[in-house]
């Protein structure tokens, strides 16, 4: 076990022009800080800021390409009461998408039926059984949502079968488009839709308005909140369209909403305000869970159930296989780190590459976001069986997995994404070569990984925080994708007081600067796993909202991140990489083992420190904090601790972020310099 991971965010402060900042709260007769916050948000213009407070409108359906030849097609259909097949996919955008399409027609009086391929097996998309399957079930028309872009040998397919095809989609087309009756994608190069980022769901809400003449208030009414929950499922950016989308389905669920969506909103304990986070942490996760484990179906059935108790049924059921997913995941999860804290090279490799025999491919994904997170680098979770190694890969920005995994082509049956996110599968015996040729490229590409940063809006006097403040911000609601929760910088905070909370879970602070005492919140760290002890000096990023607590205005402050204040995170990450260079085993140049080897006096300087906090939590960073004055850089204090723990002068147990070193007493005199890592420095120097 080495020292704790170091998952050390850059933080980055956005630029702000107060003089700009003033006069848009001047002009626009706005609070300050709300100007403060629309200056560096952008929004510098009239027609932003209206928009902004007036909240946004839906273009005309009909400018979307193909929009009118959909609409004749479908209505066709409804009216020769021809079968339709909704073509959905398993994921929240493709099973919200599904429900709004196949509610509306069954309204309608069609005869309609769904299909939602399943995630293990069929996979995302058109494939050509379920064509066969809904040919042999009578369809004539079938009506992709979510998916069918790059379907085209099962269009050709369902044309031959003597059915017709109907598109709706967001994805970006390939070269040539399916040979279907109607192709609705505002990402068509012919496209000339003002806004294109909808999500699948989206694209069925701006489907529904055309059917209806281009009734949008009838429709967004109706269907507002299937569209909103595909909208902020799919990670849309939540601006222009997509914002008056999720505002409109907010309002719906503010006054009770469908059946089955309060059913899930009562059972998931949300007593609180229902928001576009509250709904990414809640409905949302329950509505994938049905996909990862297998019965994407239940929650088209829940989204379309009319009657109450039926609908609370389904959300039981449905809420168990989200309690199954994150059971799974958690195992899973810890699993993937075990291997990789116990194997240096999975843990200092650029990009983690870790594979288990039979873990759930449901949930490979999430876990891969999970070790992203805590590692701070690109990482690939892969299960194995004995026919094939299927994986799911998340980056950090500055690192294009998509190119990452092209460059391993060769070695692929499969492969695809995104650059913050791929997925690849590989005969099972190729999984130790993948892991070596991605760290190829990333050598290549990226000498140095990135590091995953935190964007703070602005930093903040304690003083000037308050209970209203919060409500200020509301106008820049709803928070998510492309509209981020503002964060804050408290900086300079000497830590006072650290109070276990909700049954030792979490944590309160209690901080002080300029004479205010403010308290905050860290949740989710036990006491024994923070590195901090009072007497220290933080900096914190922090978000804020009010709570009614007692019938009173309270301000919480939940902490994202935190650091000592005296460290530099974007020397700490450059020194830290070298480290990681030097566990990897890699040619070092004189400057760098310079850079990376202790002397004498920043070890006896180390030793006495740890010797002080002897029995106390810490963290190579606050350690850090307390040692750079001697010329202790992050890479060198982390040798200095293995040559420690080389030479048995101390040992060390982690916990969460915090370490406890135990310094060992000792009689002899121990020749420090001879441990091995130090040897293996000495030996590039
Ligand atoms: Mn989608």
């Amino acid at each position: 076990m080495g020292w704790v991971c170091l998952n050390i965010k850059k933080w980055e402060v956005a630029a702000l022009n107060k003089d700009r900042a003033a006069r848009l709260s001047e002009d626009y007769d706005l609070p300050a800080f709300l100007g403060i916050l629309l200056d560096i948000r952008g929004f510098h213009t009239r027609e932003a800021i209206e928009g902004l407070t007036q909240g946004g409108t839906l273009a005309d359906p009909y400018r979307m390409k193909d929009m009118d030849k959909a609409v004749e097609r479908i209505r066709r259909a409804v009216d020769d009461f021809e079968k339709i097949a909704v073509y959905g996919d398993y994921d929240a955008d493709g099973v919200t998408a599904t429900s709004m399409l196949y509610s509306y027609l069954q309204a309608m009086g069609a005869d309609v039926i769904y299909y939602i391929p399943q995630r293990e097996g069929e996979g995302y998309g058109m494939n050509r059984s379920a064509v066969e399957t809904l040919h042999e079930q009578g369809v004539g028309l079938i009506v992709t949502v979510d998916n069918g872009i790059s379907s085209m040998d099962e269009v050709d397919l369902a044309r031959e079968l003597g059915m017709d095809v109907v598109i709706t989609d967001h994805h970006r087309p390939h070269d040539r488009l399916p040979n279907a009756a109607a192709v609705v994608d505002a990402h068509r190069a012919d496209d000339h839709s003002p806004f294109r980022e909808l999500s699948g769901a989206g694209v069925v809400l701006k489907l529904l308005i055309a059917l209806e003449d281009g009734d949008a208030s009838q429709v967004v009414s109706e269907y507002g909140d299937l569209a909103a929950l595909g909208t902020i499922g799919d990670v849309v950016p939540i601006v222009d369209e997509n914002r008056a989308i999720v505002q409109a389905g907010l309002r719906m669920l503010g006054k009770g909403g469908r059946p089955g969506i309060a059913a899930l909103l009562e059972m998931g304990g949300s007593s609180k305000e229902i928001t576009a986070t509250a709904l990414a942490f809640s409905v949302i996760p329950c509505i994938n869970a049905t996909g990862r484990m297998g019965a994407p179906e239940r929650a088209v059935q829940l989204l379309t159930c009319e009657e109450e108790h039926a609908a609370r049924c389904m959300a039981a059921e449905i809420v168990e296989d989200n309690q199954r997913r994150r059971q799974i995941e958690g195992e899973i999860s810890q699993q993937a780190i075990a291997a990789i804290e116990s194997d240096p090279a999975l843990k200092y490799a650029r990009v983690i590459v870790v594979s288990g025999k039979g873990w759930h491919h449901g949930v490979v994904g999430i876990v891969a976001s999970r070790v992203t997170e805590r590692y701070g680098k690109p990482c690939f979770v892969i299960s194995e069986d004995e026919a094939e190694a299927r994986g799911s890969g998340r980056s950090v920005e500055g690192f294009s997995l998509f190119e990452a995994v092209s460059y391993c082509a060769d070695l692929l049956t499969r492969f695809g994404g995104h650059p913050m996110a791929a997925g690849a599968t590989m005969p099972p015996e190729s999984v130790g070569a993948f892991r070596e040729k991605i760290n190829e490229y990333a050598r290549e590409a990226c000498p140095m990984m990135p590091a995953p940063s935190i964007r703070l809006d602005c930093k903040l006097k304690p003083s000037i925080l308050s209970p209203e403040l919060p409500k200020t911000l509301a106008p820049l609601e709803p928070f998510g994708s492309g509209s981020p929760q503002p964060v804050f910088g408290l900086y300079g905070m000497e830590l006072r007081e650290i109070t276990p909370v909700g049954g030792g879970n979490h944590l309160r602070l209690t901080l002080t600067r300029d004479g205010t005492s403010l308290r905050c919140m860290r949740f989710r760290v036990k006491p024994e796993e923070f590195p901090y002890s009072p007497g220290e000096k933080l900096d914190l990023a922090v978000t804020l909202e009010s709570k009614m607590y007692r019938g009173e205005e309270q301000l919480s402050i939940i902490i994202r991140d935190i650091k000592p204040s005296g460290v530099e995170p974007e020397d700490c990450i450059k020194s830290y990489r070298l480290y990681e260079k030097l566990c990897r085993g890699e040619a070092l140049i004189k400057e760098e083992a310079a850079a990376l080897a202790p002397d004498r006096g920043q070890l006896a300087a180390l030793y006495r420190l740890l010797g002080a906090r002897q029995g106390r939590s810490t963290s190579p960073l606050a350690l850090l904090d307390a040692l750079q004055e001697k010329g202790t850089s992050l890479g060198r204090l982390l040798v200095s601790l293995d040559m420690l723990k080389e030479r048995g002068l101390i040992t060390c147990e982690s916990k969460g972020e915090a370490s406890y070193i135990v310094v060992v007493p000792t009689k002899n005199k121990v020749d420090i310099f001879a441990s091995p890592i130090y040897k293996k420095l000495a030996a590039w120097q």
